[in-house]
């Protein structure tokens, strides 16, 4: 097995996880496959089956949160990021020959910002199914972006909009600004901006438990339903 990255430790299972204020928000579209393409494109989008009919990939990747859990091993599969860009994207869209970030926005009002560059790495997945069975609401149904050697936070779940950019100046981000790196690689610590990421370790692991408890509550409680 892969040695961790630094600062990582490995937990058995794989909570729902994310922002406190994305806790109890939720798509409303669980099934249907639809993804815009926006920004600085020559013509906008709107991708559904034929995402789906691009070559379908599985891989065996581990993911890693800022907070310092990592759950190695998880078996994604869907589609590769570049040939969504190749082959859709580039001739559909015909994005600006300038475009060097995209943003993507997700059902849930989340929002992640990454490097066109980094988009169009080997592993970076369009995933719809997870451990061999289709992605469930907790893990990003109905599409999620998959990016592994980046921090969990840009591996966008329920996304819903790539929207093209020059740069990234002109993402707003989800969370404090200081808590989303524009690459947050995870090999050298990008955990955020202005802080080492060591320290930021120190800062992150008590919020944890309390986090994987109240994305764990508030789903209950959604699928309980509005009366119970
Ligand atoms: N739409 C959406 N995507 C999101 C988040 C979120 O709150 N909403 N949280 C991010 C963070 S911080 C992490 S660690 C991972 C968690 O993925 P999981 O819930 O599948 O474990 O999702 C990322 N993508
Ligand atoms: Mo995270």
């Amino acid at each position: 097995m892969n040695p961790l990255p630094p600062g990582q430790v490995a937990r058995a299972d794989f909570p729902r996880f994310g922002l406190n204020p994305y806790a109890a928000r939720f798509p409303k579209e669980l099934e249907r496959v639809e993804l815009r393409v926006c920004g600085h494109v020559a013509t906008k989008l709107c991708v559904s089956d034929e995402l789906l009919a691009l070559p379908r990939v599985e891989q065996r990747s581990d993911f890693h949160c800022v907070t310092t859990w990592s759950r190695r091993d998880l078996r994604w599969s869907g589609v590769r990021f570049r040939d969504f860009y190749e082959q859709i994207v580039l001739p559909q869209a015909r994005p600006e020959p300038g475009v060097r970030a995209v943003a993507l926005r997700c059902q849930d009002g989340y929002r992640a910002c990454l490097l066109l560059e980094d988009l169009l790495a080997d592993d970076v997945l369009l995933a719809d199914r997870l451990d061999g069975a289709p992605l469930g609401i907790e893990h990003g149904a109905p599409l999620r972006l998959v990016a592994p050697a980046h921090y969990g936070y840009k591996s966008a779940k329920h996304v819903s909009t790539l929207e093209f950019l020059l740069d990234a100046s002109g993402h707003r981000t989800a969370a404090l600004k200081f808590m989303e790196h524009p690459r947050a690689r995870v090999v050298l610590e990008e955990r955020g901006i202005g802080f080492p990421g060591v320290a930021l370790r120190y800062l992150y692991r008590p919020l944890i438990g309390m986090t994987v408890r109240r994305f764990a509550r508030e789903l209950a409680r959604f699928r309980a339903g509005p009366d119970a």
